[in-house]
């Protein structure tokens, strides 16, 4: 089997629920890649960025770089990964580099799916056929308390047993205890809750205030710290009682080494995009799985599914609803587990009607 034809296209997903990181964002465009094989198979992979700019340096290295799979047999994903290193060893590895590698072994394996006949899940490993998950797509920084207890009201009536807020946005402790109870007495005590810091504490900070929170009974605090700050996050680590989760920032598998050697986190989150694809997540998955670490995804939740299924360590998957739009069907709920297609490969297929609305 040999690729014969790759397409591109850019596509800007508006966002259900807007929200502000810097600016207020309000799309995400997408760079989508069909990579076309001769036994007339065609696999679907994307990346995206939430920041219009940079994205179109993001499509551009896609197109440059999917030429090279003309030619060549997708099921040879490391040879393949080999290559796009060799041609972007200037540019890369990292950075945008392992994101458009990322849409494009996302492809590989959707074609490797769809050759073998079998769901993505069961490719990988099969362990189940359905991944925990938890919804991430509200409870942003720009809500006030009422509208985080509104929302939260709501995503538990949405049938979510677990969901994510965002602190670390308020001069005054007493601020986040706030909004942090806000939550919590509209969702009660059975639902899982997380809380996401994006880095926006000093180690003492963090231990402050994890200290301050503990009332709230957070199932982790992600990302207290910078994520550079290895030996800070240790410290957060070893100080508080809850899981300290971390590694959506990371680009590769090789920090997962240190982040987990060196007692940064409890909970490894692994980014599908910035880690480099489904061939390199998986890597990264190991690395945590040999210290007994769980690991749970950041975006791409119609993707990422299959991988929490598949690992031994896969403990839940974060629900990110930004790419949702551009399918026919993506994983629906159950009982706060995401149910996984028998479909072969990722199983999602474009709806054209929205690519045609949104095509930049
Ligand atoms: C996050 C990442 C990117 C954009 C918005 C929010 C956040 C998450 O870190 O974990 O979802
Ligand atoms: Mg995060």
């Amino acid at each position: 089997m040999k690729v014969t034809r790759v397409e591109t296209m850019a596509v800007n997903v508006p966002l259900e629920v807007p929200f502000l990181a810097g600016n207020l964002v309000k799309t995400a465009p997408h760079a989508i890649l069909q990579a076309y094989t001769d036994d007339g198979l065609v696999g679907l992979g994307y990346c995206f960025s939430i920041s219009p700019k940079g994205f179109n340096s993001m499509k551009a290295a896609l197109d440059d770089l999917s030429e090279e799979l003309l030619g060549e047999n997708p099921l040879e994903t490391e040879r393949i990964a080999a290559k796009l290193h060799r041609a972007f060893s200037w540019e890369g590895p990292f950075g945008l580099f392992n994101m458009v590698q990322a849409a494009i072994d996302i492809a590989l394996w959707d074609i490797a799916g769809k050759a073998y006949g079998q769901p993505l899940y069961r490719l990988l490993g099969g362990r189940r056929n359905r991944a925990p998950a938890y919804f991430s797509g509200a409870l942003w920084r720009n809500f006030s308390p009422s509208e985080l207890g509104q929302s939260a009201e709501s995503i538990v009536k949405q049938g979510w047993k677990a969901m994510k807020m965002r602190l670390g946005g308020e001069q005054r402790a007493e601020d986040e205890v706030r909004r942090a109870q806000a939550v919590r007495s509209a969702i009660g005590d059975d639902i899982q809750l997380m809380v996401d810091i994006n880095q926006g504490w000093s180690p003492p900070q963090a231990i402050t205030m994890g200290r301050r929170l503990e009332p709230f009974n957070y199932y982790w605090i992600e990302d207290p710290v910078p994520h550079q700050d290895f030996a800070g996050s240790a410290r957060v680590a070893a100080a508080l009682d809850t899981a300290i989760c971390a590694g959506e920032y990371h680009y590769g598998k090789e920090p997962f080494l240190r982040l987990i050697g060196e007692g940064c986190v409890d909970i490894a989150m692994i980014d599908l995009l910035r880690v480099g694809g489904i061939t390199e997540w998986r890597k990264a998955a190991a690395v945590a799985e040999t210290y007994g670490v769980p690991v749970a995804s950041h975006l791409l939740p119609e993707v990422h599914a299959h991988l929490i299924a598949a690992v031994p360590n896969g403990l839940t998957t974060e629900y990110m609803p930004w790419s949702i739009p551009l399918f026919k069907e993506t994983p629906a709920l159950e009982n706060g587990e995401l149910v996984l297609t028998e479909k072969p490969g990722h199983g999602l297929e474009l709806d054209m009607a929205a690519i045609a609305r949104w095509k930049m």
